[in-house]
């Protein structure tokens, strides 16, 4: 069976850890594309001397040229510009949707049977742009954020019981940001829901919520701490999971940003919600009931990225 292949728009400090991540685990052969000259080549060049130490019989290619990325099986996206001072939220909007048009472009012409999963912020309207411009089938282009914002909330959830990572699972629905939203009765440690952990005195609800809080600002925990960028590791590596679950057809249910056509009554829009990944991409949408105010919390959640939406289409009007 001929190699995979795993394309990565974006050679900054995602896509090199993602090329990394996708080396080490052998999953194909990894094109790391960027605009910038030199450095999707540099690191690669980097990443194919780990070769020998690690023993990995994958090809790693730095290019500026999409025709690279021909018959990519996995494509993920972190192309984009951070927001600097002195831009404000809709100046980063119009510069990462441009981004998006040229990306997806480069895909439709190149990679169009590609499973595509896409990382730049603002992360639920550049994938609903992403998919609109590249045109791909919806089932076949997804958002990572639930799994990053699942996985911070279960580390903090593990060292608040003192419990194995490993017996956590964590359940967190809605846009990636400040409006996600935490769900504590479908989060558990081996089965047992965290409300039913506080009951029986192992935390209160007040440290819940101070653990829920800090899940919603986990990113910009670690942007204040490193100051000149964001984080990239947790994130990369919950980017691979998926990648992984589709190559390998894991039927795996994880958070992920899809498109929905009406459910948790929301239509068109691109939410975080749990979903199977497996051969298909997106093979499953999973409905679950939710508490009066989780739905509450999930529908500021939904207005925030029609918000979005209503700015991207006011910026490119073929949206
Ligand atoms: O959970 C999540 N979804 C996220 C999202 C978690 C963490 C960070 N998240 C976002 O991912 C972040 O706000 C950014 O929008 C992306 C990528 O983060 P990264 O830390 O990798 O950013 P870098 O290091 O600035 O890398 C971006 C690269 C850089 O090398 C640019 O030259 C390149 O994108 N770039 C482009 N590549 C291809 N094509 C175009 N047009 C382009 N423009 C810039």
């Amino acid at each position: 069976m001929a190699r995979k292949k795993i394309a990565l728009i974006g050679a900054g400090n995602i896509g090199g850890t993602l090329a990394h991540l996708a080396a080490l685990k052998s999953l194909g052969d990894v094109v790391l594309f960027d605009v910038v000259e030199g450095v999707p080549q540099g690191k690669a060049l980097d990443l194919r001397q780990c070769a020998p130490v690690e023993g990995f019989d994958v090809d790693v290619k730095g290019t500026n040229d999409y025709a690279d990325i021909a018959g990519a099986d996995v494509i993920i996206v972190t192309a984009g510009v951070a927001r600097k001072p002195g831009m404000s939220r809709d100046d980063l909007l119009g510069i990462n949707l441009k981004v998006m048009k040229a990306v997806g472009e480069g895909i439709a012409a190149n990679a169009p049977d590609a499973f595509v999963i896409c990382i730049t912020n603002p992360l639920d309207a550049m994938v609903w742009a992403l998919r609109e411009f590249s045109g791909l089938p919806h089932q076949k282009v997804v958002g990572m954020a639930g799994v990053l914002d699942s996985s911070r909330f279960s580390a903090f959830l593990a060292e608040e019981f003192q419990v194995s990572i490993k017996d956590v699972t964590s359940f967190v629905l809605g846009g990636h940001g400040d409006t996600m939203v935490p769900v504590i009765e479908y989060s558990t440690v081996s089965g047992i829901p965290v409300p039913d952990l506080i009951k029986q005195g192992r935390s209160t609800q007040e440290k819940i919520d101070a653990i829920i809080q800090r899940t919603r600002g986990g990113g910009g925990e670690i942007v204040a701490l490193l100051k000149t960028g964001s984080a990239y590791y947790a994130p990369a590596t919950s980017a691979i999971a998926m990648a992984q679950a589709y190559l390998g057809d894991e039927k795996r249910v994880l958070p992920a940003a899809v498109h929905l056509t009406g459910q948790y009554g929301v239509d068109n829009l691109y939410v975080g919600v749990p979903v199977v990944i497996g051969a298909g991409g997106v093979e499953q949408i999973v409905e679950i009931a939710l508490s009066d105010e989780a739905k509450k919390n999930l529908d500021v959640s939904v207005d925030a990225v029609k918000e979005l939406l209503v700015a991207c289409k006011a910026i490119d009007g073929s949206l």
